[in-house]
């Protein structure tokens, strides 16, 4: 960062969203100071962000933070912070699955890990929740490729496969320690498989479960019901008052369409995602393999194999899950994405003096566009 607050950046596609990835030294050490300059360089608090790199939801105001790491384990560490679109804030309370596949070719293309022939894995921490995972993709002639003819939905066309694997998780995989509880009135299931989820089926909340995102961010009897599960189940997962925070994150479930186990609508938890989370599916994928759980007389899980296929708004998203139902404990897990370069270069954040002042609504009163 220079005296005049510039700052290197890569703007990179990870997965179905979309962030921007620095070098944690390019960073203020101090997370106050690094919060308020991330707001200013996404554009925050504004919903259409207009004025800064952010693209106007919760899936394009991500930030990846990177550094080398001291653990022997790891190559580097890898720091997720979500930035808030109309609201000021930035929270390190969830990590995201999809912008840990930009994460390894931004480290070796910022000279953090050297390629290593025609494919190079990077072991990376992934500081929110202290898990480990190794991201594997082609680095011919020394460099990142990002082309190749891996496709997954949500992203047009194809792109160089970035295979991700997670060793057995830390945390247990059944937060609240059952198999089922009862939250708000409704049964759901908790599961933590890198991201805290609260599954819930769909008709139980007198809905489908596959609408498109849009019809189910209109409906506000739906939107009422999800809040008070979620903030009741947030207690219930040991995070304590989840009001304003990101995580857990909801997980309507609903008989699959397309050959998939499961179709997939989830909550962000007030957006509903136009995809699903890798990590999210990775702990979708984990809930259902559990005896017992909400899935259950829901889901069609493949008789033989890990594979599960998590059907969501735009296609669907394949999970290797190995879970031990007797635990239950999961022994790996692993996934497939891809990741783009879109830009590098020198970021020219807001000036700090305007910071404070929210943009007005889009169509409100002071929207000069409205009028
Ligand atoms: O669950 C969105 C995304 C995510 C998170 C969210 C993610 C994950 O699609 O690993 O990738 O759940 O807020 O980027």
């Amino acid at each position: 960062m220079t005296g005049t607050g510039e700052v290197r950046c890569t703007l990179m596609r990870g997965g179905t969203s979309k962030g921007a990835y620095f070098l944690a030294g390019d960073l203020p050490a101090d997370p106050g100071a690094r919060d308020d300059l991330l707001l200013r360089i996404m554009g925050s608090p504004d919903p259409r962000q207009i004025d800064g790199l952010g693209g106007a939801h919760p899936l394009t105001s991500k930030v990846a933070v990177v550094s080398r790491s001291a653990d022997p384990e790891a190559d580097v560490d890898y720091l997720f912070l979500q930035v808030g679109v109309d609201a000021p804030e930035v929270t390190d309370r969830q990590n995201c699955g999809n912008i840990l596949a930009g994460v390894g070719p931004f480290a070796v293309e910022r000279g953090l890990v050297p390629a290593d022939g025609a494919e190079t894995s990077v072991r990376i921490r992934m500081r929110n929740t202290g898990e480990l995972a190794v991201a594997t993709f082609p680095t011919p002639d020394g460099r990142v490729a990002y082309t190749g003819d891996a496709a997954i939905s949500g992203v047009p066309g194809t792109a160089a496969a970035v295979v991700i694997e997670f060793p057995q998780g830390a945390g247990p995989l059944l937060p609240t320690g059952n198999v089922r509880d009862t939250v708000a009135g409704t049964e759901v299931t908790c599961v933590d498989n890198g991201m805290p989820v609260v599954l819930v089926p769909a008709a139980a909340l007198g809905v489908g479960g596959h609408e498109t995102p849009a019809e189910l961010e209109q409906d506000a009897v739906l939107a009422g019901r999800l809040r008070e599960i979620r903030l009741a189940a947030g207690h219930l997962m040991g995070l304590g008052d989840v009001e304003g925070t990101t995580v857990p994150k909801l997980t309507l479930l609903a008989p699959p369409r397309d050959g998939g186990a499961v179709t997939t609508r989830t909550f962000i938890p007030v957006r509903c995602h136009t995809s699903i989370g890798v990590l999210g599916a990775a702990s979708v994928a984990a809930g259902l393999r559990v005896p017992g759980a909400v899935g259950e007389g829901i889901a069609l899980l493949p008789e033989s194999g890990d594979r599960v296929r998590v059907e969501h708004p735009t296609g669907f998203l394949e999970v290797d899950v190995d879970v031990d139902p007797s635990s239950p404990v999961v022994r790996r897990t692993a996934v497939v994405r891809t990741a783009r370069k879109i830009f590098d270069g020198t970021v020219f954040p807001r000036p700090a003096a305007t910071a404070a002042v929210p943009a007005p609504r889009p169509g409100g009163d002071h929207d000069p566009a409205a009028r």
